[in-house]
């Protein structure tokens, strides 16, 4: 991604011991975790605390960290029941590939992390590009071996909402959707509402959006901030590139949940939402060879009249 005209290079800092990142660029800063390649803060220029993280959150390597961009790869949620919950990416220390002009890149391959149930030759790239008031994070994985494998991928993103009851989310009406908090979670049913308001447990996955026909558009507003969320996928293989329709999940564990997990704020379901752009919604197959680049951007804007 090539810096904006206008803007500096970005400034990269190893800070907490060389554990995390510091990004700072046109007045913006990033944190990320090389454990997990997890970024844990995002602020504009404007001062806008983009993402979420739990204040009880593992920061030492022992469990994925709880808030942030962790990575999810090459599982969502425990399909291959034998590898942990939302796969490996996560829970593995990354490397420092490189600075660009706008942020870093990270990577993560097979010889460093894998799992007996998922033994295929990979490479993960996250590219973390950041402006005043957008970041954009660029989520690749390679098939670096001879056949194909199976995968998911996601960029699991904790927003901070600030407030959920005065937050709403927008652009996904018409879009298919399956509920994981019904005894049929596979059951597909079209999302009516074009203001969502996140007013109980939620856990949904909108299938592959019908209603745009290209990447996934979706407007967070929230009393602090307006968040417009894009996720785009690509496939680039032999013959070229060629967009696919990726899924957005919608999370918040609510009151019950947040108290049942030890890493997470309990009162924390009241400031955050989880808002997902990924490959989820089945296993996936990636031909040898050709790489998968899930591209999510949040561009920060100020708060409208109509989320208060
Ligand atoms: O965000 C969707 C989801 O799969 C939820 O079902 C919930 O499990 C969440 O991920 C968090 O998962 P984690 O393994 O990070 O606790």
């Amino acid at each position: 991604m090539g810096a904006d005209a206008s803007a500096e290079k970005a400034e990269i800092k190893e800070i907490d011991g060389g554990r995390k990142l510091l990004i700072t660029r046109d007045g913006a800063e990033v944190e990320v975790y090389l454990f997990g390649a997890t970024l844990t803060k995002f602020k504009t220029k404007s001062g806008k605390d983009v993402i979420w993280l739990s204040s009880t959150a593992k920061l030492d390597g022992t469990k994925a960290i709880r808030g942030g961009i962790p990575l999810v790869f090459p599982q969502f949620g425990a399909p291959i029941k034998e590898m942990a919950q939302h796969g490996f990416a996560r829970n593995n220390t990354w490397k420092l590939r490189g600075h660009t002009d706008d942020g870093v890149i990270l990577t993560l391959d097979n010889t460093a992390a894998t799992h007996d149930a998922w033994k295929y030759p990979y490479k993960l790239t996250f590219t973390i590009a950041l402006s005043s008031e957008s970041l954009t994070t660029t989520y690749s994985v390679e098939n670096t071996g001879t056949e194909a494998f199976p995968f998911h991928s996601l960029q699991h993103t904790y927003l901070n909402v600030a407030d959920i009851s005065k937050t709403t989310v927008t652009g996904l009406r018409g879009q298919r959707f399956m509920d994981k908090t019904t005894a049929d979670p596979a059951a597909l049913t079209i999302e009516t509402r074009e203001v969502i308001r996140v007013e109980q447990f939620t856990d949904r996955i909108y299938v592959g959006p019908t209603a745009t026909g290209k990447g996934a558009q979706v407007k967070v507003s929230g009393p602090t901030m307006t968040v417009d969320v894009s996720g785009t996928s690509v496939l680039k293989g032999p013959d070229g590139p060629t967009p696919v329709n990726n899924d957005v999940v919608m999370w918040n564990p609510w009151e019950k949940n947040a108290k049942g997990m030890g890493d997470f704020d309990d009162d924390g379901y009241n400031r955050m939402l989880c808002i997902e752009p990924g490959l989820v919604s089945g296993f996936h197959l990636l031909p040898a060879g050709s790489t998968f680049d899930l591209v999510q951007e949040l561009k920060v804007s100020e708060p409208t009249l109509s989320a208060i």
